[in-house]
């Protein structure tokens, strides 16, 4: 009898050290499988898993196929989700310390975006905390080009377009370049092409050739215009709620996919481009004229941006400076 109590007894407390201990977060992601940040965040959990020994499995949810990706940030920040990813341009309208990651041509180089990510981090994690969301890593997509059904050579060519926009800073910028912006998010491009809803966008090889542009578009003009980057948050209250061993672990996997991310991304920018070409697309560089009147957009830009905030966007500017 005594050994039979123990033993239930053991078995009850094996079955509740599980239960509490062994947790499942679940992780929402805006893009599909195809896409490096997508690859980056399974590998993220699959090494959290590892590294605590199964006690925390983060299941990723890629695709927007759990929560919109307009809805990824409030769903991590009231805890609904204990994870998420986000592309850090579409919180543009929660704070302007957002917007550093889609001004055109504040950085250009894979080495320019990285500081400029130094430089913004510590204003967008402190901004992360006010709303409950803890900062764990970026990834960025390679720079950002133009996709048209013609060539370009100036604005003019762009005149009365309708524009693809991603986040509040590309709806302006396509105001500034005489064209109307409209709001598509990835999966939908193919059909808002092919049904005349957009017809030009501004976005990387990897989302031109995840969506096969070479179907409904021709042009593919360089320009190179800023490196935006997708943030993986956690709520904060459950990230807290973890012993610090796991926070530990969560804390090195994510320096791990960061580091890991910067270093792909190059990789990955030149073998889509690459593959855009070979599909058809017509790869070429921009004409000095759009370049310039690119650029004074991009000015424009900076300024109205300034204008916006106090102290936190002057602070990311001259830490970017110096
Ligand atoms: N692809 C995503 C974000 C940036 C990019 O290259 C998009 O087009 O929405």
């Amino acid at each position: 009898m005594i050994k039979h109590s123990l033993s239930a007894i053991a078995l009850l407390s094996g079955l509740l050290a599980t239960t509490v201990s062994a947790a499942q977060w679940h992780m929402p992601t805006p893009y599909g499988d195809a896409n490096l940040p997508t690859k980056i965040a399974y590998q993220f959990a699959q090494e959290i898993k590892a590294n605590t020994g199964g006690e925390l499995d983060i299941k990723v949810h890629s695709g927007a196929s759990l929560i919109k990706h307009p809805e990824i940030p409030r769903a991590v920040r009231t805890g609904q989700v204990q994870m998420g990813e986000i592309f850090i341009g579409i919180m543009g309208n929660t704070h302007p310390v957002f917007k550093h990651d889609n001004i055109p041509f504040l950085a250009t180089s894979y080495d320019d975006a990285e500081r400029l990510w130094a430089a913004a981090k510590p204003e967008v994690e402190k901004q992360l905390a006010k709303e409950g969301m803890t900062l764990l890593y970026t990834v960025a997509w390679p720079a950002q080009s133009l996709y048209t059904k013609a060539p370009v050579t100036n604005l003019a060519d762009l005149k009365g377009l309708k524009m693809r926009a991603y986040s509040p800073s590309t709806s302006r910028l396509a105001v500034l370049m005489d064209t109307t912006p409209t709001t598509v998010q990835v999966p939908e491009i193919p059909q808002a092409f092919s049904t005349g809803i957009i017809d030009a966008m501004i976005t990387s090889p990897s989302t031109g050739v995840n969506g096969q542009a070479w179907d409904y578009l021709s042009d593919f003009t360089d320009v190179r215009a800023w490196i935006p980057k997708n943030v993986v948050v956690a709520n904060s209250k459950s990230f807290k709620r973890l012993d610090k061993k796991t926070q530990q672990v969560i804390r090195d996997a994510a320096a791990k996919a960061e580091a890991e991310g910067w270093k792909k991304v190059r990789i990955q920018a030149k073998k889509d481009t690459k593959a855009l070409a070979e599909n058809g697309i017509k790869v070429s560089q921009p004409s000095p004229e759009l370049m310039s009147e690119l650029s004074i957009i991009g000015e424009v830009m900076v300024k109205e941006w300034q204008q916006e905030s106090g102290p936190e966007i002057t602070d990311i500017l001259n830490n970017y400076a110096q």
